[in-house]
C-alpha cells in the first residue's frame, strides 16, 4: 500500500507502521490520521497480519499533535479540540487498544503529547535507550489525551502519573523500564531487530489466545473480581474447543513445534 505521511510494510505475519512525517518529529496533522487509520484497518483485517508494530521514521517517534496547524485562530472563540479528539485521536486509540492482535510499539525517539499517550496504548513498549516520553500537554495548557489520563496512571500508579502530567518533564526510556511503564528499553541500534524478533515470536502464538488476553487484561481494572472470574471461565471454554488448543496440546505431548492457524 502507497502512503505519503506513513509507511506500511507486512513481512512474516508481521506488519510494521511507520510514522513518516520526521521534520516535525511525526506529529499528526489529519492527512497523517486518516492515512495510519487506513493502514490500522488493514492490519485488523489483514490475515496476513498477525502482530503490528508501530515506529516512527528519524529522530522521534511522534510530538502528537501537528502545532503548526493550530497557530492560526480558526475562531474568535479558539479551535474546537473536542472535534479533533472524537474525530481522530479517540478512534485511534480504540483502533489500537481493540485490535484483537498484539500491538508492539517501537519508540526509537521522542514520544510527546499523544505520542506518549500512543505508546502508553500499545500492548508491548520497547523504546530506544535515547528515548524519551514526555507528557507534553500541560505545557499548553492541555490535559493528557488520547487515553493518557486512563493508562498513564494504570502503568505507573498515581503519583508518577501526576508529577509526570503536570509537570511535563522528560521520562527517559531507562527510568521508564525501571518505573514498570514499558516492557524494555534497549541499544538504539537494536531497537527494531528487538522489537521484530518479539513481533515474530507472537505472531507464532495461537491468535484467539492472544486476543481474549489482550481484551480481559485492557478491561481488568474496570471489571470486579466476581465478574472477571466468569469472563475468564467463559473465555476458557470457548477457547478450550479451538484447533489451536488442540495443537498446542498435541505439539507439547508430541514434542514438536506447534503450528497455531487462528481457528
Ligand atoms: O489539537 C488537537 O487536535 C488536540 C489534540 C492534541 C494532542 C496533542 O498531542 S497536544 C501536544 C502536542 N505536542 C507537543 O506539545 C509537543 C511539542 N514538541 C515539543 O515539546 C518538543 O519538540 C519535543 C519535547 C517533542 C522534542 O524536543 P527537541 O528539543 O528534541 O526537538 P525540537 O527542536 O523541539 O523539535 C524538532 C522539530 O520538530 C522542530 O522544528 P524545526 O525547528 O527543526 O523546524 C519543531 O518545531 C518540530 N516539532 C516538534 N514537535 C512538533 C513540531 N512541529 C509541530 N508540531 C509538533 N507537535
Amino acid at each position: 500500500m502507497e502512503f505519503e505521511t506513513i509507511i506500511y510494510q507486512i513481512k512474516t505475519g508481521v506488519g510494521v507502521l511507520t510514522l513518516n512525517r520526521p521534520a516535525t518529529l511525526n506529529s499528526f496533522n489529519g492527512f497523517m490520521h486518516e492515512e495510519v487509520k487506513t493502514a490500522l484497518k488493514d492490519a485488523k483485517t489483514n490475515d496476513a497480519v498477525r502482530c503490528l508494530v508501530i515506529t516512527g521514521e528519524g529522530r522521534g517517534f511522534c510530538a502528537g499533535q501537528d502545532l503548526s496547524d493550530r497557530a492560526a485562530k480558526v475562531t474568535d472563540d479558539g479551535p474546537d479540540l473536542g472535534d479533533s479528539i472524537e474525530r481522530y485521536y479517540n478512534p485511534l486509540i480504540r483502533n489500537i487498544m481493540t485490535m484483537e492482535k498484539p500491538v508492539i510499539c517501537a519508540v526509537n525517539g521522542v514520544a510527546a503529547g499523544a505520542g506518549a499517550s500512543i505508546a502508553l496504548a500499545c500492548d508491548i513498549v520497547i523504546a530506544a535507550r535515547s528515548a524519551k516520553f514526555v507528557q507534553a500537554f500541560s505545557k499548553i495548557g492541555l490535559v493528557p489525551d488520547s487515553g493518557g489520563t486512563f493508562n498513564l496512571p494504570r502503568a505507573l500508579g498515581l503519583p508518577r502519573a501526576k508529577g509526570l502530567a503536570l509537570l511535563g518533564d522528560k521520562l527517559s526510556a531507562e527510568q521508564a523500564e525501571k518505573w514498570g511503564m514499558i516492557w524494555q528499553c534497549v541499544d538504539d541500534d537494536v531497537l527494531m531487530e528487538e522489537a521484530l524478533a518479539l513481533a515474530e515470536r507472537l505472531a507464532s502464538l495461537p491468535p484467539l489466545g492472544l486476543a481474549m488476553t489482550k481484551k480481559l487484561l485492557n478491561n481488568s481494572f474496570s471489571t470486579p473480581l466476581h465478574q472477571q472470574l466468569e469472563v475468564e471461565k467463559e473465555a476458557m471454554r470457548w477457547l478450550g474447543k479451538t484447533d489451536d488448543y488442540q495443537e498446542g496440546v498435541s505439539a507439547f505431548t508430541e514434542k514438536r513445534q506447534a503450528k497455531f492457524t487462528g481457528k
